[in-house]
C-alpha cells in the first residue's frame, strides 16, 4: 500500500495522476500548505525540506518503507516499479527524461518564480515576472514545435514525459490557446478518467482503494 502526502499543486497532481495511471492502491493525504501543516512534526518527520509531495510505500520490497520526495524521483520511481509509462529502450527512456526535465526544471522553475514575483515578493515584481512569463512563452512554443512532430511529448507513447507536464498545463490552459499542438494534446489527455482523477484526489475520497 502507498500513501501520497499531497496538495493541490503541479507538483502533487502530478504523481495523483501517476497514481491513477499505473492503478496502483493508494491512499492520499491531504497537507493543507495555507495552513503551515507542512511545518507541522509528524510532516517534517516524512520531508524535513516541508514540501509537498512526499510518497511513502511500504511494499518497497526493503525493511522500511521507502520515503520519496522530489515529483519527478517519484514519477521514475512508480514507472519502474509498475513497468508502465517508461519505454524499454535506453535511448526511448533518455528521450523521456529529456522532456521530463524540460518541463519540470525549465518551465515548472519558471512559472514558479514569475508566480513568486508577482505574488509573494513586496513592492510587487511587475517587471521581472513579465519577463519571465514572456520566458514562459518561449518555451510553450518550443514544447508546441515537438508536439508537431510527435503524438506525445517523448515520442510516439504516452510517459512520465507527459504526466510531468499535464498539471501545469491543464491549469494555465485559458493562456495557451496560441499553441495548437499543445491544446490538440492536451485535450485528449484531459478526458482520460485516471488524469481527471488524478486531477481531484483531494476532492474525492482521498483513495482509489476500493
Ligand atoms: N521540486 C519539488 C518541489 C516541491 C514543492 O515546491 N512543493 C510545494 C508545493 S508545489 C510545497 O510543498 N510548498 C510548501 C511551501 O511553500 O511552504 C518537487 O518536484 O516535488
Amino acid at each position: 500500500m502507498i500513501d501520497l502526502y499531497t496538495a493541490n499543486t503541479f507538483n502533487g497532481q502530478r504523481v495523483s495522476i501517476m497514481l491513477e495511471e499505473i492503478g496502483l492502491e493508494y491512499s492520499a493525504h491531504r497537507v493543507d500548505l495555507s495552513k503551515g501543516e507542512q511545518h507541522l512534526a509528524d510532516f517534517l518527520k516524512l520531508n524535513p525540506s516541508a514540501r509537498i509531495p512526499v510518497l511513502v510505500d511500504n511494499d518497497s520490497g526493503t525493511s522500511a518503507p521507502l520515503v520519496l520526495t522530489q515529483s519527478v524521483a517519484i514519477l521514475q520511481y512508480l514507472a519502474e516499479k509498475s513497468q508502465l509509462l517508461l519505454p524499454e529502450s535506453l535511448a526511448e527512456r533518455a528521450r523521456v527524461y529529456e522532456w521530463m526535465h524540460f518541463h519540470a526544471i525549465d518551465i515548472g522553475s519558471t512559472i514558479f518564480s514569475a508566480f513568486y514575483l508577482q505574488q509573494r515578493i513586496q513592492p510587487t515584481q511587475q517587471q521581472a515576472a513579465d519577463q519571465l512569463r514572456q520566458r514562459i512563452h518561449e518555451l510553450y512554443h518550443f514544447f508546441d514545435q515537438q508536439l508537431a512532430k510527435h503524438e506525445f511529448l517523448a515520442g510516439e507513447h504516452y510517459s512520465i514525459a507527459d504526466i510531468t507536464a499535464l498539471p501545469a498545463v491543464i491549469s494555465q490552459q485559458d493562456k495557451l490557446s496560441s499553441y495548437p499542438n499543445l491544446m490538440r494534446r492536451l485535450q485528449q489527455l484531459n478526458q482520460r478518467p485516471t488524469v481527471q482523477r488524478g486531477m481531484t484526489v483531494l476532492d474525492r475520497g482521498l483513495s482509489n482503494a476500493n
